[in-house]
């Protein structure tokens, strides 16, 4: 497993009984649903648990913007490009909040922002994969969406006040952009066959993708079981990701597209989808860097931090300048 796993001080998750004093009232309020805000005591692996994720998820959503970029110039009327491009400003905003969000847990933007650059930081997997066609951006939006809402819907809901609360806002909005990428799916597959081929050929090539953005299968999660102590998960990654492809396959037959997996079966026994064995040596190799797109996400990620930096100065100028001035009278 290829984490950077935070140490937790244990080696099993300690019961109750076995917590020192602060650190049981600590869970107990926590599992009796109160929220922990900023100021309240915390176990420092609390902390860097919800520093990691927040801002993992907060690289994700900046550099998620980078695929879906690649398109705004190509957009096929003027109407789908204003949509993109406020789907991709929504994006941002995401990225805003959750910065926001991490630095409540006394971290600074800038060492943030540097682990990301410096390839130290981990985004979201999907991500360093090419958008080929105008359907990814129907796919992205429908699968990539879809699955972030679903992961993100029990994140309202979990411990931490700032997280949770960003995640109301977050979940709105992508349930707009999961839509916006069904429409754009149902356009094409009423269209020509290239187009309906064309949709086909991009649900090939996001579905396994879109699956691993759950991370590993539960008996791989290296983090789970103390997240879900601190309620910091809801769900397991294997619920999440069962509900993913209950929720999507009847989907891609409104669509009359084909799941691109031969295992795929309803299991009426369980009342779930069986589907077949995802390969995790993708998976892994996308988190070590090699997966197709890596190295231009990050080269091109950075290069608009520096081509940023002049704006950025003039600001801190301005500010400075306004500070230095004479109160007016
Ligand atoms: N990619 O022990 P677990 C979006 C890492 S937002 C890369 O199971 P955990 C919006 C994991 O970090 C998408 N790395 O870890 C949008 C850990 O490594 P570490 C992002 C992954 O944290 C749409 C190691 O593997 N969403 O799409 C991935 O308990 C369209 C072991 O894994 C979030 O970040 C992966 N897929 O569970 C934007 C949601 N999966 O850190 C633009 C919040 C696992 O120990 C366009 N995050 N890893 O070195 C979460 O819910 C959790 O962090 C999980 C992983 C479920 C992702």
């Amino acid at each position: 497993m290829y984490a950077q796993l935070v140490d937790t001080g244990a080696q099993r998750l300690r019961t109750l009984e076995e917590l020192p004093p602060e650190e049981r009232s600590f869970q107990e309020r926590i599992d009796a649903g109160i929220k922990i805000e900023p100021k309240d005591w915390m176990p420092e692996a609390y902390r860097k648990t919800l520093v990691r994720q927040i801002s993992q998820h907060a690289h994700s959503e900046i550099v998620g913007q980078l695929p879906e970029g690649n398109w705004v110039t190509r957009a096929p009327t003027l109407k789908r490009k204003a949509i993109l491009l406020a789907k991709i400003q929504d994006e941002a905003g995401h990225g805003l909040y959750l910065y926001s969000a991490a630095e409540t847990l006394g971290v600074s933007r800038d060492e943030l922002l540097d682990a990301l650059h410096s390839g130290k930081a981990k985004y979201s997997s999907i991500f360093n994969y090419p958008t080929l066609t105008w359907a990814d951006m129907g796919a992205i939006g429908w699968l990539v969406d879809g699955s972030a809402i679903i992961n993100q819907i029990p994140l309202c809901r979990c411990s931490y006040g700032p997280y949770s609360r960003a995640m109301i806002r977050v979940c709105k909005e992508e349930s707009f952009h999961a839509r916006q990428g069904y429409d754009i799916m149902l356009a094409l597959v009423r269209g020509s066959a290239e187009q309906r081929q064309m949709a086909q050929d991009a649900l090939n090539r996001w579905w396994w993708p879109a699956l691993m953005m759950f991370g590993p299968s539960d008996s791989d999660s290296v983090n789970s079981a103390q997240s879900a102590q601190w309620r910091i998960k809801l769900h397991s990654n294997d619920e999440l990701r069962q509900r993913m492809v209950d929720q999507t396959v009847p989907q891609a037959e409104h669509l009359g597209l084909t799941v691109p997996d031969p295992d795929l079966r309803w299991n009426e026994e369980r009342g779930h989808y069986d589907f077949g064995e995802i390969d995790w040596s993708e998976f892994h190799d996308v988190l070590k860097g090699n997966g197709p797109c890596n190295r231009e996400r990050l080269r091109t990620r950075v290069r608009a931090y520096e081509d940023g930096r002049w704006f950025r100065d003039a600001l801190v100028a301005h500010a400075d300048k306004l500070a230095a001035q004479p109160e007016a009278a």
